[in-house]
């Protein structure tokens, strides 16, 4: 575990930076590549340990995939081509990795078994697993299922309509992977509208998929084509640089390259309504949006953050909060008790962290109450291996008036492994 010293104190962050690819398609992508038929081409494929660790599993079950820097070829052989893994498939850290694995796998007439990191271990699985064994799959897995080694034993699915308990793109995206694979039809009913990165995915790979409000259906037996993806940068990556602009006196970032999917873009309104000097500028429609953003230092008022705005930007919520501190008013984010069950329990650990700097925030059941106007002090905090955490305390040091060490700092490399390099390019 490695400690480092923060940069604190910053005068100005002026500069620009091309924000590496978006997780979440970079390991859609892989997927995709693996279960359709023929070559896949991949460019701007994130490198972070989440999604060298969907490579990995995907080789284990018998899929050749080439991987340089940003480019991936995927060549493969559909459903059919995955092939019973001779070793244990370990995840990592990687939630998106382990349930779009099991909507997958679920349809594989073989025994696999996955695996993780300590984190994964805690993280449920029966919200993937329970839709699962109702279309057919066998699945058990620690403490009845909810925990890893989760093991599998897919073939013989029938579609199924199910009606999401939680609003998860994971759930979902598990459970259309596995209806693809199944006799008939397989409908999903959300709650709220999640990334839909899975459903545009399937188009583009030549497949069909009926989105109607928040119903969404596909038929199984549809063969995928392989295709050219180019994965956008992250607005999730992209979020860190955002509100570093944002809070940092003197300062203009443009950030390169970002996608603009609609439903990740809940960041972007959250800063304007806080008042947030932001422009989107070179829109470009593709089958995932993208345009380049600026941001300058602004002043922000707090907001009230709750509804389905949620899942559009429940992986900001760390760096909003650190946001919210520097709003003129109170900031409350309610309906996020989801946050308690990602890589760490993010309502405790922001809380926890941002309080050793000093910060006057609390917790509630679903979510935090941030107070503004705050002066950052210092002190030694962690990511508890969690990549969020470590870049929102990152990007907290940068206001702090005394030395600010980070524990765990690795971790940040999950999903932005040039993080440190970009922030310097900004400092210079
Ligand atoms: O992959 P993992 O570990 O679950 O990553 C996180 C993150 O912060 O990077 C969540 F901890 O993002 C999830 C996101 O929260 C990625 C994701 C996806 O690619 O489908 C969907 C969201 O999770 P969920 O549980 O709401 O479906």
């Amino acid at each position: 575990m490695k400690t480092t010293s923060l940069q604190i104190n910053v005068d100005k962050l002026q500069g620009q930076i091309v924000i590496p690819g978006d997780k979440s398609i970079s390991h859609r992508s892989i997927m995709f590549g693996a279960i359709a038929n023929g070559t896949t081409t991949v460019s701007n494929f994130l490198t972070g340990d989440d999604c060298l660790s969907t490579i990995s599993c995907f080789r284990k079950l018998g899929v050749e995939i080439e991987q340089e820097g940003d480019k991936a070829t995927i060549y493969g052989k559909g459903f059919s081509g995955l092939q019973e893994p001779s070793e244990v498939l370990d995840v990592g850290n990687s939630g998106t990795t382990i349930r779009l694995m099991l909507g997958i796998l679920a349809g594989r007439p073989f025994f696999s078994t996955l695996i993780g990191d300590q984190s994964i271990g805690k993280r449920p699985m029966t919200r993937v697993t329970k839709p699962l064994l109702s279309l057919g799959a066998k699945i058990d897995g620690r403490n009845d299922g909810e925990y890893t080694p989760i093991s599998v034993r897919g073939g013989n699915l029938e579609g199924i309509e199910y009606e999401l308990p939680v609003a998860s793109a994971q759930v979902k995206s598990a459970i259309l992977l596995a209806g693809l694979q199944a006799k008939g039809e397989t409908t999903v009913l959300e709650s709220s509208k999640t990334r839909d990165h899975t459903e545009r995915m399937i188009r583009h790979f030549g497949g069909e998929i009926q989105v109607d409000g928040l119903a969404v259906k596909v038929q199984g037996g549809q063969e995928l084509k392989g295709t050219h993806v180019q994965v956008p940068g992250d607005i999730s990556s992209a979020a860190f640089f955002l509100v570093a602009g944002a809070i940092v006196s003197n300062s203009e970032i443009i950030l390169k390259n970002v996608g603009l999917n609609p439903t990740r873009t809940g960041i972007i309104d959250v800063l304007k309504e806080m008042g947030a000097d932001l422009q989107i500028v070179n829109e470009k429609a593709a089958f995932e949006p993208t345009g380049d953003l600026i941001i300058k230092t602004s002043s922000l008022k707090g907001i009230t953050i709750e509804g389905s705005i949620i899942p559009r930007l429940i992986d900001e919520i760390p760096i909003i909060a650190l946001l919210a501190t520097q709003a003129d008013g109170v900031t409350i984010i309610k309906d996020a008790e989801e946050l308690k069950v990602k890589e760490t329990n993010r309502i405790d650990t922001v809380v926890h962290e941002l309080q050793k700097l000093g910060v006057k925030i609390e917790s509630t059941n679903d979510g935090m109450i941030i107070y503004g106007n705050q002066e950052l002090t210092g002190g030694t905090v962690s990511s508890h291996g969690d990549h969020r955490i470590g870049m929102m305390l990152a990007v907290a040091a940068l206001i702090c008036e005394k030395e600010v060490r980070l524990e765990n700092i690795e971790a940040i490399s999950v999903s932005y492994p040039n993080f440190f390099e970009h922030l310097q390019s900004l400092l210079s």
